[in-house]
């Protein structure tokens, strides 16, 4: 008997459909789960350093991190102080995928989480097409890398939450404009946010902590 296939039904991928898992299992325990994207050394690890030194006590974080080789951004978030950290190896993948970070998440505590950063490995291509469950993209992009690569790597842009400009302390040493940035960023993505920070300077950042504290105090909300 030949199977029917119900055209136009969305078959869900394995990746898909174990991303779905995630989110359902992390939604129950009302983590906001943030899946940070970047080209190589944007500034994510930095980003988390500084984050938790600022909101550790005040929410309670659990960081994945991603890297191609070696476990160095995990050993930096832990020296940062982060409490609950694993790291994942790809041994060559070019993103982590929702199986990845299902493994991962069995070695976390998620009853005492309230907020999940997934640091993606260094990729503005691969990373993109991989839903690991997050409730947000955000996407890093660092003043010296150019104001196109939003125009360049569409998929990421379109796909994420927040644009984070990051290094803004270098500006008087690049030519970038940040509005040219904005511009072409939104040309993709018309709902995108945008924060502008240095987190050797600390300027901007404040804002990307209220961002974080309101998804978190939003999320305790809707699902109380
Ligand atoms: N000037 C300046 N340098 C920064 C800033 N943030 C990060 N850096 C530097 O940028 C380099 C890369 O930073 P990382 O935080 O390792 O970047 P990453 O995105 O985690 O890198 P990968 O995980 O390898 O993709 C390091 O030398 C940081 O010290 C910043 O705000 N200003
Ligand atoms: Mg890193």
């Amino acid at each position: 008997v030949a199977e029917k296939v119900e055209i136009g039904a969305k078959v869900l991928s394995e990746n898909e459909r174990r991303a779905a898992v995630i989110r359902a299992k992390l939604k129950e325990h009302r983590i906001v789960c943030l899946n940070l994207v970047s080209s190589p050394g944007a500034g994510k690890t930095t980003l988390l350093e500084h984050t938790l030194a600022r909101l550790n006590d005040e929410i309670r974080i659990a960081l994945v991190a991603g890297d191609v080789q070696t476990e160095n951004d995990a050993n930096r978030l832990i020296r940062a102080g982060g409490r609950q950290v694993q790291p994942i190896v790809t041994r060559g993948a070019c993103h982590l995928d929702a199986s990845m970070v299902e493994n991962a998440l069995t070695k976390i505590a998620l009853d005492r989480t309230d907020l999940l950063f997934i640091e993606n490995v260094g990729n503005l291509v691969c990373p993109s097409s991989y839903d690991l469950g997050e409730d947000a993209k955000v996407v890093i992009v660092s003043v010296t890398e150019g104001e196109d690569k939003p125009l360049k790597y569409p998929g990421m842009f379109r796909r994420s939450s927040l644009m984070i400009v990051s290094k803004i302390d270098l500006l008087p040493h690049c030519p970038c404009s940040i509005d040219m940035l904005r511009s072409n960023a939104l040309s993709i993505n018309g709902d995108l946010e945008v924060i502008s920070v240095s987190a050797l300077t600390g300027e901007g950042i404040d804002q990307w902590y209220g961002w974080l504290r309101s998804r978190v105090s939003n999320a305790r909300a809707t699902n109380s």
